[in-house]
């Protein structure tokens, strides 16, 4: 039997498959105008990512789709074409005034779209955020991909290991707003201080979710930094970026670079020895357990406080627990051994 992440990052992978089947044989399930199964509930549920065009979020937002299929809602994606602060809130006014059933967001800002989220809940939106959290009191659910102290501490349990447990490193982030970089990159700098006493990070430096800006960033840290052992970028934009940099430079192999990536942008640098391991959740489980919570807060069988529970359809029953947090699982760590087995 696979531990159970990899059992569901497995399914995922299938599952992404068969729906890019579907949709090159022309058959894909049509989600009803009613936005319900049956006309009574409002399953109009809108994906609102930090930005389109990353792959993350297109393997996050599919696994929202396919749930919303499962219980024939409606299925739509919006959102701004740069990660920034307050680029989500007009995304989040014109749903309010389509009148969705539910939004679903990866925050750019802990507090930027708080004002236009509360208006959309007073009208009757329920707002779950996934991926990067608002402050707890501006939505009912957010639906956490792993813990943060678990996030920071796999990434930086694989750098100090990479780097023998000495010498400078550096984070190539996303934007520099970012809820969850932010947290995570704190817990980090702790867990060096307390543990790895004689690794330093040297520099934080923010590629904003976009490849050129990350590539440049990367090029940047290396000319700074002349001994630099190695860079943590906690975005799959980011490490994809750095990767590409370093597999064409004198750098390859000798500045570390590790983080969180997707498998498929993260291949072909696992392969040719840029990069050994790096980490991940399942993207596609993540978008499926958002889109059941906010089926779950539509259907009005829980309203977001601890202790609730609800059935998200493969995935089994999840609880909520503080601060209306519901927790997908643990980050897994892929590398040349494994990496072959995944195909998002
Ligand atoms: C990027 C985004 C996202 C983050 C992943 C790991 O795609 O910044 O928020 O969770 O990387």
């Amino acid at each position: 039997m696979l531990p159970t992440s990899t059992r569901s990052l497995r399914i995922a992978g299938v599952a992404v498959l068969a729906s890019a089947a579907l949709l090159l044989t022309g058959c894909a399930a049509s989600t009803g105008d009613s936005g319900s199964g049956d006309g009574s509930k409002n399953y109009q549920i809108t994906f609102l990512p930090k930005n389109l065009g990353n792959a993350y979020f297109d393997t996050s937002d599919a696994g929202g789709e396919k749930a919303i299929k499962e219980f024939k809602g409606t299925y739509a994606e919006v959102g701004p074409a740069k990660a920034s602060p307050d680029a989500q809130v007009s995304y989040i006014n014109t749903l309010t005034q389509k009148q969705v059933g539910a939004i679903v967001m990866s925050a750019n800002d802990q507090k930027a779209p708080c004002d236009a989220i509360k208006q959309a809940r007073d009208a009757g939106v329920k707002v779950v955020t996934f991926d990067s959290d608002t402050s707890a009191d501006c939505r009912d659910l957010f639906i956490n991909q792993a813990t943060a102290e678990g996030i920071a501490k796999v990434q930086v349990d694989l750098i100090t290991k990479e780097i023998g447990d000495s010498g400078e490193i550096a984070v190539l982030s996303a934007a520099a707003n970012a809820t969850n970089q932010n947290a995570w990159i704190d817990l980090m700098k702790k867990d060096l201080e307390a543990n790895h006493p004689n690794v330093k990070l040297v520099d934080v430096v923010y590629g904003d979710d976009d490849d050129q800006t990350s590539f440049d960033k990367t090029a940047g840290l290396l000319q700074s930094h002349p001994n630099l052992k190695g860079i943590v970028s906690p975005t799959t934009v980011g490490i994809a970026a750095a990767a590409r940099y370093l597999s064409t430079s004198s750098f390859k192999g000798q500045v570390k670079l590790t983080g969180l990536g997707t498998p498929n942008q993260m291949r072909e640098y696992v392969t040719d020895g840029t990069v050994e391991e790096f980490a991940l959740w399942n993207p596609g489980d993540l978008g499926y357990l958002a889109a059941y919570a906010a089926k779950a807060l539509i259907d009005g069988d829980i309203t977001g406080k601890e202790g609730d529970s609800f059935k998200a359809g493969d995935l089994g029953e999840y609880k909520v627990g503080k601060d209306g947090t519901v927790l997908l699982g643990d980050p897994f760590v892929f590398n040349k051994d494994n990496i072959g087995d995944f195909k998002f």
